[in-house]
This record gives C-alpha cells, structure tokens and sequence, in this order.
C-alpha cells in the first residue's frame, strides 16, 4: 500500500551543484521554493549524482554542494518546513534509479531536449549516465511520493516522463505503486534568458560568462552585467519576448523580484532609455541579492553545523525513501529482506 496521503501535498525539487548558481536557479527554483514551504510538506536537494553526468573537480563539487545548500538557506528555505538534503547522502534514489532504467525506454530518453542538447557538446565519448539522467531525476520525485516538481520550463520534459513512467509501472503493478506527480512551472522567470545572447535561457555552463549573473558575483559585476546585457533594436521598452528579447528578460527579471506586473513595469518606463532599464534592473538585483550573499557566507564559515544540518536532513529523507523503496521491491518481486 501506498502511505496515505499525508495533509499536506508533496513537493520536491533539486538544483545541480555544478559550477555557481545563477540568478536563473534563483528566480526559476529557489525563490519559488520559499513561497512554496508553508503550504507544502516540501523536500529540496543538492543533486550531485545529477551534476556527477558531466566531469566534476572533487574539490569544486564540494564547495559547490556545500554553497548551494546555504544559499537554499540563505535564501529563506524554512528547516522546520522542508526536509533539506544532499541526494547522495540518500543510497535509495541510485536504487530507484536502477529498476526505472528497466522501466524507462531507448525512444523516449533519446527525444529529451537536454540529453540532445548536452551531449552534442559532450564530444566523442557521451557519458552513459547524461542518457539515462531523466530516470534519476524520476527516481528523486518518485521516492517521496512527490504531487508537485517545482521547475523552470527547461525540465518540464523531465516531469512529464516520469509521469509516464509512474503510469507504466502503476499499470504493471498497481495503481497506487507510485503517485503520478505533476510540474509546477513559475508563473514569471520560468525561464530567466542569457543577458548576451538573451534567446538562450541562464545557465551555469554557459561559454561566456558575463551572460550569466551568478549568485556569488560582487555588486560591480553585477552592475557591469547589466550593463552590456545585449539590448534589441529600437527605443521602446516593451515586453515582447518575439521581438524584443533582451528588453523583455530585464522587465521579467524586475517582475519575479519586485512581483510588480509587466504593465506597470512598462508604464514606469514609458519615454525612458534602454540605459534606465538595466541600471535599475541591477540595483534590484543587488538589493536582493545582498543579504543572501552575507548570510550564505556566515553559513559556509560554519561547515559543522551545515554538516550537522545535512544529517538531520537525510535522516528524515531516508526515513520516507525507505518505506517507498520497499514498497516497490515488494510489487516487483523480491524477496524482502
Ligand atoms: P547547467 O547549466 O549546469 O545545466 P542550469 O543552470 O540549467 O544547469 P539546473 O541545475 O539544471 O541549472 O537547474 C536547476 C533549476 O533551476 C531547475 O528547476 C531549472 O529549471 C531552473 N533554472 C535553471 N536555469 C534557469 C533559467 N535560466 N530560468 C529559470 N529557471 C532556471
Ligand atoms: N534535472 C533538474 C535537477 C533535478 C530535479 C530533480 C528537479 C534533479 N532531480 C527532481 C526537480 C525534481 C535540473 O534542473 N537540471
């Protein structure tokens, strides 16, 4: 049987600790996050079995992980609200993962739009493991009974496959195996654009990187960001994504922080220059952003206690995986330890 469901619905989401976190991961994931804590019973993750598909330095990845999850904290994320862990620390989601890639299909893992994308960058040797990524992410959602995955649009492909899996398997082994979870897409900043090349989305693995705000950048890179963020043809400051693409990311930037509306935004720069819209677009991020930076700094100088954290954290974690994880091996077939 599945556990009954618990009052509250279940979230769980989880950002890879590669290289530093950009503004996307905080407008499209984190900050959302924080909205989300109190309504949900909520789980959020480093994922560095994720970030372990692409060649990781053992040293960076550390700092990275260690930096992710006190900037989750930093950023507001709630320890008595969410269960906050590292997914290696939990031995079930590389379980889960197994029996899903004898579940999951050759056809539809080769139509992700982020395996196509990332392994055409990967060169002669594609790792094994960016293929069959989507069933690890499947496996963390799947684990904890998960109702909704907060994401940014690029990984809504990723959720609606392991909605596929889930049915597949609740077909083969009853209907209450696994709950089908559903994407939960940001209303503004799904999708944070590349401030030089603003039709590609924020990332952290971006080749230029003064396209990308990171969440560790001082407030003169910032400012110097903003300011050679590539701007479209024309004068007027306007949200039309189509057509004005650069304009249109700085007025969502503005929008996801301030959670004023577009048209607002618009009618404040009514006769204003380009100019206008990117020095206050990186005065709104410094402001934002500046408290987190020093609280996440304080939280890094303290490597006990973030240990300390993390260990509370996958107790619970693994409290919930193991009872998930035994509930599947029963249906499959095993014998019970
Ligand atoms: P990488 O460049 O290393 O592939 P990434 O920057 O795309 O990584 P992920 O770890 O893949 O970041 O994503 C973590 C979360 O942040 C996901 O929910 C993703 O949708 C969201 N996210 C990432 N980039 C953006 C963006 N530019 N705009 C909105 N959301 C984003
Ligand atoms: N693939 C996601 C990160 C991720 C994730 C998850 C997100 C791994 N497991 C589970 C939500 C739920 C990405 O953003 N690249």
């Amino acid at each position: 049987m599945a556990t009954p469901a618990p009052s509250k619905k279940v979230i769980l989401s989880g950002i890879q600790p590669t290289n530093r976190l950009t503004l996307g991961n905080y407008l499209g994931a984190i900050k959302n996050w924080v909205k989300l804590q109190k309504d949900f019973h909520c789980h959020y993750m480093a994922v560095d079995l994720h970030a372990y598909t692409v060649r990781q330095d053992p040293e960076a990845l550390r700092n990275n992980t260690y930096t992710a999850i006190a900037i989750y904290i930093a950023s507001g994320i709630d320890l008595e609200h969410c269960t906050l862990f590292v997914q290696s620390h939990i031995p079930q989601h590389a379980q889960l993962a197994w029996l899903l890639n004898c579940n999951g299909y050759m056809g539809e893992l080769s139509r992700m739009t982020q395996y196509k994308d990332k392994s055409s960058k990967a060169g002669a040797n594609i790792p094994v493991g960016l293929f069959t990524y989507p069933l690890l992410m499947a496996a963390d959602i799947l684990l904890y009974d998960t109702h909704l995955v907060p994401v940014g649009d690029d990984q809504k492909q990723h959720v609606e496959l392991t909605r596929d899996l889930a049915q597949r398997m609740n077909g083969l082994y009853g209907d209450d195996t696994f709950v089908v979870p559903e994407p939960y897409i940001p209303p503004v900043a799904a999708r944070v654009m590349d401030l030089l090349s603003p039709t590609n989305k924020m990332s952290k693995s971006a080749v230029n990187e003064n396209g990308s705000i990171f969440l560790t950048d001082s407030p003169t890179d910032i400012e110097k960001k903003f300011k050679r963020a590539e701007t479209d043809s024309g004068k007027e400051i306007r949200h039309d994504r189509q057509n004005k693409p650069g304009v249109s990311n700085l007025i969502d930037i503005q929008a996801a922080i301030t959670g004023e509306s577009i048209a607002a935004i618009e009618a404040r720069y009514d006769g204003k220059m380009y100019g206008h819209l990117k020095v206050e677009t990186a005065e709104i991020v410094k402001q934002e952003l500046g408290p987190i930076q020093k609280h996440a700094q304080e939280l890094l100088a303290d490597k006990t206690e973030l240990d300390r954290i993390l260990k509370q954290g996958a107790e619970k974690a693994r409290a919930k995986a193991e009872v998930t994880l035994r509930r599947v091996h029963e249906r499959i077939g095993f014998i019970m330890s």
